[in-house]
C-alpha cells in the first residue's frame, strides 16, 4: 500500500489542514507530513509543488493528489473502510454529512473575525456583525447532535467522526475568543480538547516561529 503524505499549513492557523489531520491521527493511520508556512515568499512555488489549487491541506497518496478537507476524509472514508469515519446508522450519518457540509461552506462571518490562532488568547475580540449568529447556530448543531445522536460518548455523534474533525477548529476559535457557550456546547469543547492529538497540535503550533499579522490582532 502507497504511503500517505498530508502537506499542511502553520498549525497556529491553519484551520483547514487541522481537519484531515486530526481525523487520521484519531483513526490511526501513519502518514508523513510536510508543512508549508504559509503567506512567505517561498509559499506559492511550494504550494504549487504539492497541490493543484495551491492550497492546504493536500493529500498525497501514490499518484493521486487529493486536495481540499473535506475530499481528503472523503477519499480516506473510501479508502481504509474499516474505520467508522462517518455514524453507522444512516440518519446520523445523513446528518453528519449536512452538519460537515455546511461547517465547509458557512459560517463567513465567525471565520473572518475570529482566525484560528491557536497560540493566542484574544479574550473579547472579533465579535463583529454577524459573528454571534454564526456561533448561536454552531451551538444549536452541537446541541441538536449531542442530543439525539451522543449517547455512547463525549463527541457529536457519540464516537470521533469527520463531523467532529470538521469542528475542531472552531473548538479552537471559541477558546482563543473565549467566546460564551451553553453547557452542552461547553462538555463538547472540553471533550474535543481532551483528545490527546488536538493536543499535540496545539503544543506544535505554540512552538511555532512564523506570525501572520493578518491573523493577529
Ligand atoms: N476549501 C479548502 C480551503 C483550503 C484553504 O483555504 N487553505 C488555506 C490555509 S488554511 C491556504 O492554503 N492558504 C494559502 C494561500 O491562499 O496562499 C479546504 O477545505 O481544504
Amino acid at each position: 500500500m502507497s504511503e500517505l503524505t498530508l502537506v499542511i499549513g502553520n498549525k497556529t492557523y491553519s484551520s483547514w489542514s487541522l481537519r484531515p489531520w486530526l481525523a487520521m491521527k484519531q483513526f490511526g493511520l501513519e502518514f508523513q507530513e510536510i508543512r508549508i508556512p504559509l503567506y512567505t515568499p517561498e509559499a506559492g512555488s511550494q504550494l504549487s509543488q504539492y497541490s493543484p489549487s495551491r492550497k492546504v491541506p493536500v493529500l498525497l497518496h501514490g499518484n493521486q493528489k487529493i486536495w481540499d478537507s473535506l475530499a481528503i476524509c472523503e477519499y480516506l472514508a473510501e479508502e481504509f473502510p474499516h474505520f467508522n469515519w462517518w455514524p453507522e446508522d444512516k440518519t446520523a450519518r445523513t446528518i453528519a454529512r449536512c452538519i460537515s457540509a455546511e461547517m465547509h461552506s458557512g459560517f463567513q462571518k465567525l471565520r473572518q473575525n475570529m482566525p484560528m490562532n491557536c497560540r493566542a488568547k484574544l479574550l473579547g475580540k472579533g465579535m463583529a456583525l454577524g459573528v454571534q449568529k454564526d456561533i448561536d447556530r454552531i451551538a444549536t448543531i452541537w446541541r441538536d447532535c449531542r442530543e439525539k445522536f451522543g449517547i455512547d460518548g463525549d463527541m457529536l455523534f457519540g464516537q470521533f467522526t469527520i463531523a467532529d474533525a470538521m469542528f475542531a477548529p472552531v473548538v479552537l476559535r471559541f477558546v482563543t475568543y473565549n467566546v460564551q457557550l451553553d453547557h452542552i456546547s461547553k462538555n463538547y469543547v472540553e471533550a474535543i480538547l481532551a483528545i490527546p492529538a488536538l493536543q499535540e497540535w496545539i503544543t506544535a503550533g505554540k512552538a511555532e516561529q512564523e506570525v501572520i499579522s493578518a491573523y493577529e490582532f
